[in-house]
Protein backbone atom coordinates (compact mmCIF):
# COMPACT_ATOMS: atom_id res chain seq x y z
CA UNK A 1 0.00 0.00 0.00
CA UNK A 2 1.29 3.49 -0.80
CA UNK A 3 1.77 6.13 2.14
CA UNK A 4 -0.16 8.81 1.73
CA UNK A 5 1.01 12.00 0.31
CA UNK A 6 3.52 14.07 2.01
CA UNK A 7 2.28 17.50 3.38
CA UNK A 8 5.59 18.26 5.34
CA UNK A 9 9.83 18.17 4.75
CA UNK A 10 10.88 15.45 6.93
CA UNK A 11 12.96 13.92 4.18
CA UNK A 12 12.34 10.32 5.13
CA UNK A 13 9.00 10.62 4.46
CA UNK A 14 9.59 11.62 0.68
CA UNK A 15 12.02 8.83 0.98
CA UNK A 16 9.75 6.88 2.25
CA UNK A 17 6.89 7.99 -0.35
CA UNK A 18 9.42 6.44 -3.44
CA UNK A 19 9.58 2.87 -1.82
CA UNK A 20 7.98 0.53 -4.49
CA UNK A 21 4.26 -0.31 -4.13
CA UNK A 22 5.37 -3.80 -3.27
CA UNK A 23 7.65 -3.31 -0.22
CA UNK A 24 8.47 -7.47 -0.48
CA UNK A 25 11.21 -6.75 -3.72
CA UNK A 26 14.86 -6.18 -2.93
CA UNK A 27 15.92 -3.08 -1.60
CA UNK A 28 19.43 -3.56 -0.69
CA UNK A 29 21.76 -6.77 -1.73
CA UNK A 30 25.36 -6.86 0.53
CA UNK A 31 29.09 -8.07 -0.82
CA UNK A 32 28.34 -10.39 2.19
CA UNK A 33 25.58 -11.81 0.32
CA UNK A 34 23.11 -10.22 2.98
CA UNK A 35 19.52 -9.36 0.97
CA UNK A 36 17.15 -6.49 2.70
CA UNK A 37 13.64 -6.07 1.27
CA UNK A 38 11.96 -2.73 1.40
CA UNK A 39 9.78 -3.62 4.17
CA UNK A 40 12.65 -4.43 5.95
CA UNK A 41 14.51 -0.81 6.22
CA UNK A 42 11.07 0.14 6.67
CA UNK A 43 10.47 -1.90 9.92
CA UNK A 44 14.42 -1.37 11.18
CA UNK A 45 14.12 2.19 11.17
CA UNK A 46 11.18 2.45 12.50
CA UNK A 47 11.76 0.15 15.19
CA UNK A 48 14.98 2.25 15.86
CA UNK A 49 13.02 5.74 15.23
CA UNK A 50 10.28 4.32 18.13
CA UNK A 51 13.90 3.64 20.27
CA UNK A 52 15.14 6.92 19.43
CA UNK A 53 11.52 8.61 20.78
CA UNK A 54 10.99 6.53 24.06
CA UNK A 55 14.44 8.02 25.35
CA UNK A 56 12.19 11.64 25.45
CA UNK A 57 15.17 13.67 23.53
CA UNK A 58 14.33 17.46 23.59
CA UNK A 59 13.96 18.88 20.13
CA UNK A 60 17.33 19.18 18.05
CA UNK A 61 19.37 16.64 19.97
CA UNK A 62 21.72 15.05 18.15
CA UNK A 63 22.72 11.75 17.32
CA UNK A 64 26.11 11.24 16.82
CA UNK A 65 27.15 7.96 14.78
CA UNK A 66 30.66 6.23 14.40
CA UNK A 67 30.07 2.87 13.16
CA UNK A 68 31.66 0.86 10.02
CA UNK A 69 29.43 0.52 6.83
CA UNK A 70 26.83 -1.40 7.34
CA UNK A 71 22.59 -1.78 6.34
CA UNK A 72 21.84 -1.03 10.24
CA UNK A 73 23.69 2.22 10.25
CA UNK A 74 21.80 3.21 6.90
CA UNK A 75 18.54 2.25 9.39
CA UNK A 76 19.78 4.26 11.93
CA UNK A 77 20.07 7.60 9.95
CA UNK A 78 17.10 6.99 8.66
CA UNK A 79 15.67 5.96 11.82
CA UNK A 80 17.31 10.04 12.83
CA UNK A 81 15.39 11.56 9.97
CA UNK A 82 12.09 9.98 11.25
CA UNK A 83 12.07 10.79 14.68
CA UNK A 84 13.12 14.37 13.34
CA UNK A 85 16.37 14.44 15.38
CA UNK A 86 19.63 15.64 13.55
CA UNK A 87 22.23 12.95 12.24
CA UNK A 88 26.29 13.55 13.30
CA UNK A 89 27.93 10.79 11.36
CA UNK A 90 31.64 10.42 11.86
CA UNK A 91 34.43 9.03 9.97
CA UNK A 92 35.62 5.78 11.43
CA UNK A 93 39.44 6.61 11.11
CA UNK A 94 38.57 9.45 13.74
CA UNK A 95 40.78 8.67 16.46
CA UNK A 96 40.43 9.74 20.22
CA UNK A 97 41.66 13.39 20.28
CA UNK A 98 39.32 14.27 17.17
CA UNK A 99 36.26 12.64 18.26
CA UNK A 100 36.87 14.14 21.76
CA UNK A 101 36.78 17.49 19.70
CA UNK A 102 33.17 16.90 18.19
CA UNK A 103 31.66 15.12 21.14
CA UNK A 104 32.69 17.99 22.88
CA UNK A 105 31.09 20.62 20.73
CA UNK A 106 27.85 19.32 19.57
CA UNK A 107 26.58 17.71 22.60
CA UNK A 108 25.03 14.95 21.81
CA UNK A 109 22.44 13.18 23.34
CA UNK A 110 22.62 10.03 21.70
CA UNK A 111 26.07 8.24 20.93
CA UNK A 112 26.53 4.87 18.22
CA UNK A 113 30.03 3.15 18.02
CA UNK A 114 31.53 0.39 17.34
CA UNK A 115 31.45 -2.43 20.50
CA UNK A 116 35.36 -2.51 20.08
CA UNK A 117 35.39 1.83 21.19
CA UNK A 118 32.42 1.39 23.24
CA UNK A 119 35.41 1.40 26.40
CA UNK A 120 36.68 4.65 25.42
CA UNK A 121 34.05 6.57 23.19
CA UNK A 122 31.56 6.00 26.08
CA UNK A 123 33.74 7.59 28.61
CA UNK A 124 34.24 10.49 26.76
CA UNK A 125 30.70 10.92 25.86
CA UNK A 126 29.53 10.55 29.00
CA UNK A 127 31.65 13.18 30.47
CA UNK A 128 30.46 15.63 27.37
CA UNK A 129 27.35 15.25 29.11
CA UNK A 130 25.35 12.68 26.39
CA UNK A 131 23.03 10.49 28.21
CA UNK A 132 22.85 7.37 26.18
CA UNK A 133 26.11 5.36 24.11
CA UNK A 134 24.44 2.25 22.37
CA UNK A 135 26.87 -0.05 20.16
CA UNK A 136 26.27 -1.32 16.75
CA UNK A 137 28.55 -3.37 14.70
CA UNK A 138 28.36 -4.68 11.15
CA UNK A 139 27.77 -7.68 12.08
CA UNK A 140 23.99 -7.38 12.97
CA UNK A 141 25.01 -7.32 16.88
CA UNK A 142 24.95 -4.49 19.41
CA UNK A 143 22.86 -2.59 22.16
CA UNK A 144 21.18 -0.24 19.63
CA UNK A 145 19.92 -3.16 18.11
CA UNK A 146 18.92 -5.27 21.19
CA UNK A 147 17.47 -2.61 22.28
CA UNK A 148 15.17 -2.08 19.35
CA UNK A 149 13.87 -5.22 18.74
CA UNK A 150 11.88 -4.58 21.32
CA UNK A 151 10.13 -1.74 20.10
CA UNK A 152 7.03 -1.42 17.34
CA UNK A 153 8.00 -1.79 13.63
CA UNK A 154 5.04 1.16 12.95
CA UNK A 155 6.18 4.78 13.74
CA UNK A 156 4.84 7.67 11.90
CA UNK A 157 7.31 10.11 10.74
CA UNK A 158 7.87 13.15 13.09
CA UNK A 159 6.78 16.75 10.93
CA UNK A 160 9.79 18.75 10.18
CA UNK A 161 9.74 22.03 8.12
CA UNK A 162 12.15 23.15 5.43
CA UNK A 163 14.47 25.10 7.92
CA UNK A 164 14.30 22.14 10.50
CA UNK A 165 17.72 20.82 11.01
CA UNK A 166 18.47 17.08 9.70
CA UNK A 167 22.14 16.79 10.42
CA UNK A 168 25.45 18.18 11.24
CA UNK A 169 28.61 17.36 9.25
CA UNK A 170 31.80 18.58 10.38
CA UNK A 171 34.40 19.65 7.89
CA UNK A 172 37.85 20.72 8.80
CA UNK A 173 38.99 24.20 9.37
CA UNK A 174 41.43 26.23 8.07
CA UNK A 175 42.64 27.66 11.17
CA UNK A 176 42.35 23.91 13.20
CA UNK A 177 39.03 23.55 14.40
CA UNK A 178 36.49 21.91 12.83
CA UNK A 179 32.73 23.45 11.88
CA UNK A 180 29.84 21.71 11.85
CA UNK A 181 27.63 22.53 8.48
CA UNK A 182 24.05 22.54 9.84
CA UNK A 183 21.79 20.98 7.10
CA UNK A 184 18.32 21.22 7.01
CA UNK A 185 15.62 18.88 6.08
CA UNK A 186 15.09 21.26 2.95
CA UNK A 187 18.75 21.41 1.46
CA UNK A 188 18.65 17.72 1.77
CA UNK A 189 15.60 17.37 0.09
CA UNK A 190 15.69 19.90 -2.46
CA UNK A 191 19.19 18.43 -3.79
CA UNK A 192 17.78 15.12 -3.95
CA UNK A 193 15.05 16.13 -6.16
CA UNK A 194 17.29 18.17 -8.38
CA UNK A 195 19.85 15.06 -8.66
CA UNK A 196 17.22 12.78 -9.53
CA UNK A 197 15.60 14.61 -12.32
CA UNK A 198 19.19 15.89 -13.72
CA UNK A 199 20.78 12.69 -13.96
CA UNK A 200 17.88 10.78 -15.19
CA UNK A 201 17.13 8.35 -13.07
CA UNK A 202 15.28 5.41 -14.18
CA UNK A 203 12.55 2.97 -12.97
CA UNK A 204 14.96 -0.01 -13.65
CA UNK A 205 18.21 1.73 -12.14
CA UNK A 206 20.17 -0.14 -9.36
CA UNK A 207 23.11 1.86 -7.92
CA UNK A 208 26.70 0.46 -6.98
CA UNK A 209 27.00 2.43 -3.48
CA UNK A 210 30.17 1.84 -2.94
CA UNK A 211 31.13 4.57 -0.89
CA UNK A 212 31.03 5.01 3.39
CA UNK A 213 27.96 6.98 4.67
CA UNK A 214 30.16 9.57 7.03
CA UNK A 215 30.34 11.75 4.30
CA UNK A 216 27.74 13.89 1.56
CA UNK A 217 28.75 11.96 -1.11
CA UNK A 218 28.05 8.14 0.35
CA UNK A 219 25.43 9.16 2.60
CA UNK A 220 23.12 11.76 0.65
CA UNK A 221 24.43 11.85 -3.01
CA UNK A 222 24.16 8.04 -3.25
CA UNK A 223 21.91 7.24 -0.75
CA UNK A 224 19.39 9.89 -1.58
CA UNK A 225 19.59 8.95 -4.81
CA UNK A 226 18.57 5.82 -4.85
CA UNK A 227 15.80 5.59 -2.22
CA UNK A 228 13.92 8.72 -3.71
CA UNK A 229 13.54 6.85 -6.85
CA UNK A 230 12.96 3.87 -4.96
CA UNK A 231 16.10 1.94 -6.78
CA UNK A 232 17.97 -0.88 -5.05
CA UNK A 233 21.34 -0.64 -4.16
CA UNK A 234 24.29 -2.92 -4.68
CA UNK A 235 26.04 -2.02 -0.65
CA UNK A 236 29.54 -2.80 -0.35
CA UNK A 237 31.45 -2.43 3.27
CA UNK A 238 34.72 -1.35 1.77
CA UNK A 239 35.16 -0.38 -1.67
CA UNK A 240 36.62 -3.12 -3.98
CA UNK A 241 37.38 -2.57 -7.47
CA UNK A 242 36.91 -6.33 -8.60
CA UNK A 243 33.64 -6.89 -6.90
CA UNK A 244 32.61 -3.35 -8.41
CA UNK A 245 32.97 -4.33 -11.79
CA UNK A 246 31.71 -7.55 -11.31
CA UNK A 247 28.40 -5.94 -9.89
CA UNK A 248 28.56 -3.79 -13.61
CA UNK A 249 26.15 -6.43 -15.07
CA UNK A 250 23.76 -6.26 -12.90
CA UNK A 251 23.47 -2.49 -11.62
CA UNK A 252 23.06 0.73 -14.04
CA UNK A 253 24.49 3.40 -11.60
CA UNK A 254 27.89 3.75 -10.08
CA UNK A 255 29.20 7.24 -8.18
CA UNK A 256 32.83 7.16 -6.82
CA UNK A 257 35.65 9.63 -6.15
CA UNK A 258 38.34 9.64 -8.35
CA UNK A 259 40.59 7.16 -6.76
CA UNK A 260 38.01 4.65 -7.23
CA UNK A 261 38.12 5.36 -10.78
CA UNK A 262 41.64 4.89 -11.29
CA UNK A 263 41.87 1.54 -8.96
CA UNK A 264 39.30 0.35 -11.33
CA UNK A 265 41.28 0.92 -14.56
CA UNK A 266 44.05 -1.16 -12.61
CA UNK A 267 42.06 -4.33 -12.94
CA UNK A 268 42.42 -6.08 -16.65
CA UNK A 269 38.45 -7.48 -15.91
CA UNK A 270 37.10 -3.67 -16.89
CA UNK A 271 36.09 -3.68 -20.59
CA UNK A 272 33.59 -2.19 -22.87
CA UNK A 273 31.53 -6.15 -22.51
CA UNK A 274 31.79 -5.54 -18.19
CA UNK A 275 30.11 -1.95 -18.32
CA UNK A 276 27.31 -2.64 -21.50
CA UNK A 277 24.38 -2.89 -18.67
CA UNK A 278 25.42 0.48 -17.23
CA UNK A 279 23.95 3.72 -18.10
CA UNK A 280 26.03 5.85 -15.68
CA UNK A 281 29.06 6.89 -14.02
CA UNK A 282 29.39 9.80 -11.83
CA UNK A 283 32.30 11.53 -10.21
CA UNK A 284 32.80 13.96 -7.45
CA UNK A 285 34.28 14.99 -4.31
CA UNK A 286 38.14 15.79 -5.77
CA UNK A 287 39.18 16.73 -9.31
CA UNK A 288 38.99 13.80 -11.76
CA UNK A 289 42.43 14.11 -13.70
CA UNK A 290 41.76 13.93 -17.80
CA UNK A 291 43.76 11.07 -18.26
CA UNK A 292 41.19 8.88 -15.80
CA UNK A 293 38.44 10.98 -18.05
CA UNK A 294 39.53 9.71 -21.14
CA UNK A 295 41.46 6.81 -20.49
CA UNK A 296 37.77 5.12 -18.72
CA UNK A 297 36.37 6.16 -21.91
CA UNK A 298 38.98 4.23 -24.09
CA UNK A 299 38.54 1.40 -21.50
CA UNK A 300 34.51 1.35 -21.25
CA UNK A 301 33.19 3.31 -23.85
CA UNK A 302 30.88 5.17 -21.33
CA UNK A 303 31.98 8.76 -20.92
CA UNK A 304 32.15 9.60 -16.95
CA UNK A 305 29.37 12.57 -15.59
CA UNK A 306 31.99 14.95 -13.15
CA UNK A 307 29.72 16.97 -10.46
CA UNK A 308 31.10 19.23 -7.71
CA UNK A 309 29.66 20.06 -4.39
CA UNK A 310 30.78 20.51 -0.86
CA UNK A 311 29.55 19.54 2.65
CA UNK A 312 27.91 22.82 3.12
CA UNK A 313 26.15 23.61 0.37
CA UNK A 314 25.71 19.63 -1.15
CA UNK A 315 25.96 19.29 -4.86
CA UNK A 316 26.53 22.68 -6.82
CA UNK A 317 27.35 21.83 -10.58
CA UNK A 318 27.50 19.05 -12.81
CA UNK A 319 27.85 17.89 -16.36
CA UNK A 320 24.80 17.32 -18.34
CA UNK A 321 23.04 13.62 -18.54
CA UNK A 322 21.55 14.59 -21.42
CA UNK A 323 20.70 17.91 -23.67
CA UNK A 324 20.68 20.89 -21.38
CA UNK A 325 17.80 23.41 -22.74
CA UNK A 326 19.37 26.58 -20.23
CA UNK A 327 22.14 26.03 -22.13
CA UNK A 328 21.69 26.01 -26.13
CA UNK A 329 20.78 22.47 -25.33
CA UNK A 330 24.31 21.23 -25.02
CA UNK A 331 24.55 17.72 -23.80
CA UNK A 332 28.71 17.06 -23.78
CA UNK A 333 30.44 15.78 -20.76
CA UNK A 334 33.63 17.56 -20.53
CA UNK A 335 36.41 16.36 -18.94
CA UNK A 336 38.23 18.99 -16.42
CA UNK A 337 34.83 21.00 -16.47
CA UNK A 338 32.52 20.48 -13.64
CA UNK A 339 29.36 21.13 -15.69
CA UNK A 340 26.98 23.69 -15.31
CA UNK A 341 24.67 25.44 -12.07
CA UNK A 342 22.49 22.54 -11.30
CA UNK A 343 18.38 23.76 -11.72
CA UNK A 344 17.69 26.05 -9.08
CA UNK A 345 21.58 26.73 -7.75
CA UNK A 346 22.56 30.16 -8.53
CA UNK A 347 26.46 30.00 -9.22
CA UNK A 348 29.05 33.18 -9.89
CA UNK A 349 32.19 33.73 -10.10
CA UNK A 350 33.77 36.62 -8.19
CA UNK A 351 36.88 38.97 -7.57
CA UNK A 352 37.79 41.70 -5.47
CA UNK A 353 34.99 43.06 -3.40
CA UNK A 354 32.74 39.86 -3.89
CA UNK A 355 32.10 41.79 -7.51
CA UNK A 356 30.91 39.47 -10.16
CA UNK A 357 32.96 38.88 -13.14
CA UNK A 358 32.44 38.59 -16.54
CA UNK A 359 32.74 34.96 -18.85
CA UNK A 360 36.27 32.84 -18.29
CA UNK A 361 37.56 35.47 -16.26
CA UNK A 362 39.57 33.79 -13.06
CA UNK A 363 37.45 34.47 -9.60
CA UNK A 364 36.14 32.92 -6.30
CA UNK A 365 32.93 30.92 -6.58
CA UNK A 366 30.06 32.04 -4.94
CA UNK A 367 26.58 29.92 -4.32
CA UNK A 368 23.40 30.26 -3.70
CA UNK A 369 20.11 28.47 -3.51
CA UNK A 370 17.78 26.55 -1.69
CA UNK A 371 20.92 23.71 -1.12
CA UNK A 372 23.03 26.16 0.68
CA UNK A 373 23.41 24.95 4.60
CA UNK A 374 22.06 27.02 7.22
CA UNK A 375 25.42 28.27 9.20
CA UNK A 376 28.26 26.46 11.05
CA UNK A 377 27.37 25.15 14.59
CA UNK A 378 27.56 27.80 17.36
CA UNK A 379 29.86 29.73 15.35
CA UNK A 380 27.95 32.76 14.45
CA UNK A 381 31.10 34.66 13.44
CA UNK A 382 32.40 31.87 10.98
CA UNK A 383 29.03 31.56 9.48
CA UNK A 384 28.83 35.47 8.85
CA UNK A 385 32.56 35.58 7.42
CA UNK A 386 31.78 33.30 5.02
CA UNK A 387 28.74 34.90 3.33
CA UNK A 388 28.57 38.01 1.27
CA UNK A 389 26.71 40.99 2.14
CA UNK A 390 24.68 39.96 -0.41
CA UNK A 391 24.00 36.66 0.82
CA UNK A 392 26.19 34.01 -1.10
CA UNK A 393 28.14 31.50 0.54
CA UNK A 394 32.01 31.84 -0.57
CA UNK A 395 33.03 28.17 -1.29
CA UNK A 396 37.26 28.55 -1.27
CA UNK A 397 37.35 27.24 -4.41
CA UNK A 398 38.89 29.53 -7.58
CA UNK A 399 37.31 29.00 -11.10
CA UNK A 400 35.60 30.19 -14.07
CA UNK A 401 32.63 30.03 -15.83
CA UNK A 402 33.25 29.57 -19.85
CA UNK A 403 31.35 31.10 -22.75
CA UNK A 404 29.38 27.95 -23.33
CA UNK A 405 27.97 28.17 -19.62
CA UNK A 406 30.71 25.29 -18.24
CA UNK A 407 32.59 25.76 -14.85
CA UNK A 408 36.07 24.50 -14.90
CA UNK A 409 37.70 24.50 -10.69
CA UNK A 410 41.34 25.80 -10.97
CA UNK A 411 42.16 26.05 -7.46
CA UNK A 412 41.73 26.41 -4.08
CA UNK A 413 41.96 29.74 -1.77
CA UNK A 414 41.53 27.51 1.09
CA UNK A 415 44.66 25.90 1.88
CA UNK A 416 43.36 22.24 1.30
CA UNK A 417 44.37 18.94 0.61
CA UNK A 418 42.02 16.49 -0.88
CA UNK A 419 43.20 13.11 -1.08
CA UNK A 420 41.12 10.15 -1.75
CA UNK A 421 38.40 11.97 -1.48
CA UNK A 422 38.65 13.04 1.70
CA UNK A 423 40.00 16.33 3.14
CA UNK A 424 42.82 17.19 4.93
CA UNK A 425 43.50 21.04 6.42
CA UNK A 426 47.39 21.53 6.84
CA UNK A 427 46.66 24.20 9.48
CA UNK A 428 45.87 21.48 11.56
CA UNK A 429 48.29 18.60 10.92
CA UNK A 430 51.17 21.33 11.30
CA UNK A 431 49.26 22.26 14.66
CA UNK A 432 49.77 18.90 15.56
CA UNK A 433 53.27 18.94 14.17
CA UNK A 434 54.57 21.26 16.04
CA UNK A 435 53.07 20.01 19.51
CA UNK A 436 55.68 17.22 18.80
CA UNK A 437 58.99 17.52 21.11
CA UNK A 438 62.47 19.20 19.41
CA UNK A 439 60.03 20.90 16.54
CA UNK A 440 60.19 24.43 15.68
CA UNK A 441 57.84 24.93 12.93
CA UNK A 442 56.49 23.09 10.14
CA UNK A 443 54.28 22.85 6.77
CA UNK A 444 52.05 20.78 5.36
CA UNK A 445 51.92 20.84 1.55
CA UNK A 446 50.06 18.99 -1.04
CA UNK A 447 51.56 16.83 -3.92
CA UNK A 448 50.12 14.88 -6.64
CA UNK A 449 49.96 11.10 -5.83
CA UNK A 450 48.80 8.18 -8.51
CA UNK A 451 46.26 6.77 -6.47
CA UNK A 452 44.65 9.15 -3.69
CA UNK A 453 45.16 12.39 -6.09
CA UNK A 454 46.86 14.40 -4.32
CA UNK A 455 48.54 13.70 -0.45
CA UNK A 456 50.88 15.79 2.01
CA UNK A 457 53.83 16.00 2.66
CA UNK A 458 55.22 17.16 5.98
CA UNK A 459 58.58 19.87 5.82
CA UNK A 460 59.85 20.13 9.49
CA UNK A 461 62.13 22.79 11.04
CA UNK A 462 64.10 21.28 14.73
CA UNK A 463 64.57 23.61 17.16
CA UNK A 464 68.33 24.82 17.94
CA UNK A 465 70.20 21.51 18.99
CA UNK A 466 67.35 19.11 18.89
CA UNK A 467 67.24 16.49 16.38
CA UNK A 468 63.70 15.49 14.60
CA UNK A 469 63.14 11.80 13.57
CA UNK A 470 61.06 11.79 10.35
CA UNK A 471 60.10 8.35 10.70
CA UNK A 472 59.18 9.55 14.49
CA UNK A 473 57.20 12.21 13.55
CA UNK A 474 55.11 10.17 11.30
CA UNK A 475 54.62 7.88 13.84
CA UNK A 476 53.26 10.30 16.25
CA UNK A 477 51.07 11.84 13.77
CA UNK A 478 48.92 8.38 13.65
CA UNK A 479 48.29 8.56 17.36
CA UNK A 480 46.29 11.71 17.32
CA UNK A 481 45.29 11.86 13.85
CA UNK A 482 43.28 9.65 11.09
CA UNK A 483 45.57 8.03 9.53
CA UNK A 484 44.24 9.51 6.15
CA UNK A 485 45.61 12.98 7.31
CA UNK A 486 48.96 12.20 8.15
CA UNK A 487 51.39 12.95 5.53
CA UNK A 488 53.00 10.28 3.50
CA UNK A 489 56.10 11.76 3.38
CA UNK A 490 58.35 14.05 6.53
CA UNK A 491 61.44 15.79 5.68
CA UNK A 492 63.51 17.99 8.29
CA UNK A 493 64.98 21.10 6.74
CA UNK A 494 67.22 24.10 8.07
CA UNK A 495 64.70 26.60 6.58
CA UNK A 496 61.46 27.08 4.46
CA UNK A 497 60.92 29.60 1.97
CA UNK A 498 59.25 32.77 2.93
CA UNK A 499 58.20 35.51 1.09
CA UNK A 500 58.88 38.96 2.44
CA UNK A 501 55.89 39.37 4.76
CA UNK A 502 58.03 36.05 6.46
CA UNK A 503 55.07 33.76 5.46
CA UNK A 504 55.71 30.36 3.66
CA UNK A 505 55.80 29.91 0.29
CA UNK A 506 53.78 27.21 -0.30
CA UNK A 507 53.79 27.68 -3.79
CA UNK A 508 57.20 26.94 -3.99
CA UNK A 509 57.40 23.21 -1.84
CA UNK A 510 54.46 22.16 -3.90
CA UNK A 511 57.12 22.74 -6.81
CA UNK A 512 59.81 21.69 -5.29
CA UNK A 513 58.32 17.96 -4.34
CA UNK A 514 55.63 17.50 -7.05
CA UNK A 515 57.82 14.77 -8.76
CA UNK A 516 57.94 12.96 -4.98
CA UNK A 517 55.21 10.16 -6.48
CA UNK A 518 55.32 10.61 -9.95
C1 LIG B 1 42.97 5.51 3.23
N1 LIG B 1 44.22 5.97 3.42
C2 LIG B 1 44.32 7.17 2.87
C3 LIG B 1 43.06 7.44 2.33
N2 LIG B 1 42.24 6.39 2.55
N3 LIG B 1 45.34 8.05 2.78
C4 LIG B 1 45.12 9.20 2.15
N4 LIG B 1 43.92 9.51 1.61
C5 LIG B 1 42.88 8.66 1.68
N5 LIG B 1 41.70 8.98 1.16
C6 LIG B 1 45.33 5.31 4.11
C7 LIG B 1 44.92 4.70 5.42
O1 LIG B 1 45.04 5.62 6.45
C8 LIG B 1 45.90 3.57 5.55
O2 LIG B 1 47.13 4.05 6.01
C9 LIG B 1 46.08 3.10 4.13
O3 LIG B 1 45.73 4.21 3.30
C10 LIG B 1 45.15 1.94 3.78
O4 LIG B 1 43.88 2.17 4.36
P1 LIG B 1 42.53 1.50 3.82
O5 LIG B 1 41.44 1.80 4.74
O6 LIG B 1 42.79 0.07 3.45
O7 LIG B 1 42.31 2.34 2.53
P2 LIG B 1 41.33 2.06 1.41
O8 LIG B 1 40.21 1.20 1.85
O9 LIG B 1 42.11 1.62 0.25
O10 LIG B 1 40.67 3.50 1.22
C11 LIG B 1 40.87 4.28 0.11
C12 LIG B 1 39.53 4.84 -0.37
C13 LIG B 1 38.93 5.67 0.79
C14 LIG B 1 39.81 5.70 -1.57
C15 LIG B 1 38.57 3.72 -0.75
O11 LIG B 1 39.82 6.70 1.14
C16 LIG B 1 37.58 6.23 0.45
O12 LIG B 1 36.56 5.56 0.58
N6 LIG B 1 37.53 7.48 -0.01
C17 LIG B 1 36.26 8.13 -0.34
C18 LIG B 1 36.08 9.33 0.52
C19 LIG B 1 34.70 9.96 0.34
O13 LIG B 1 33.68 9.33 0.40
N7 LIG B 1 34.71 11.28 0.12
C20 LIG B 1 33.49 12.05 -0.09
C21 LIG B 1 33.55 13.32 0.76
S1 LIG B 1 32.11 14.31 0.44
P3 LIG B 1 47.86 3.44 7.29
O14 LIG B 1 48.94 4.41 7.53
O15 LIG B 1 46.85 3.38 8.38
O16 LIG B 1 48.32 2.10 6.84
C22 LIG B 1 32.67 15.64 -0.47
C23 LIG B 1 31.64 16.50 -1.11
C24 LIG B 1 31.44 16.07 -2.50
O17 LIG B 1 33.82 15.79 -0.68
O18 LIG B 1 31.54 16.88 -3.43
O19 LIG B 1 31.18 14.88 -2.67
P1 LIG C 1 33.98 18.69 1.56
O1 LIG C 1 34.26 19.82 2.46
O2 LIG C 1 34.50 17.37 2.01
O3 LIG C 1 32.55 18.62 1.26
O4 LIG C 1 34.76 18.98 0.21
C1 LIG C 1 34.34 19.96 -0.67
C2 LIG C 1 35.43 20.37 -1.60
O5 LIG C 1 35.77 19.28 -2.46
C3 LIG C 1 35.03 21.47 -2.54
O6 LIG C 1 35.08 22.73 -1.94
C4 LIG C 1 36.02 21.30 -3.66
O7 LIG C 1 37.24 21.91 -3.33
C5 LIG C 1 36.21 19.80 -3.70
N1 LIG C 1 35.48 19.15 -4.81
C6 LIG C 1 34.29 18.52 -4.78
N2 LIG C 1 33.97 18.06 -6.01
C7 LIG C 1 34.97 18.42 -6.84
C8 LIG C 1 35.25 18.25 -8.24
N3 LIG C 1 34.43 17.57 -9.04
N4 LIG C 1 36.39 18.79 -8.72
C9 LIG C 1 37.24 19.46 -7.93
N5 LIG C 1 37.05 19.65 -6.62
C10 LIG C 1 35.93 19.13 -6.08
Amino acid sequence: MKPPAVDHHNVWSHLRAAFPADLDRWAVETDTGLIYTWRDLDRASAMMANLLASLGLPEGARVAVQVNKSVEAMALYLATLRAGLVFLPLNTAYQKAEIEYFIGDAEPAVVVCTGANFGWVSKIAFKAGTAYVFTLNDDRTGSLLERAVHHSDVHAPVPRQADDLAAILYTSGTTGRSKGAMLTHGNLLSNALVLRDYWGWQPDDVLIHALPIFHVHGLFVALHGALINGSPMLWMSKFDPQTAIGWFSRATVFMGVPTLYVRMLAEPGLTPEAARHMRLFISGSAPLLIDTFEAWRQRTGHTILERYGMSETLMLTSNPYRADARYGGQSERRGGTVGFPLPGVEVRVAGEGDRPLPASEIGGIQVRGPNVFKGYWRMPDKTREEFTADGWFRTGDLGFQDERGYITIVGRSKDLIISGGYNVYPAEVEGAINELPGVAESAVVGVPHPDFGEVGVALVIAQPGQAVDPEQVIAALKGRLAHFKVPKRCYVVAELPRNTMGKVQKNLLREQYRGLFA
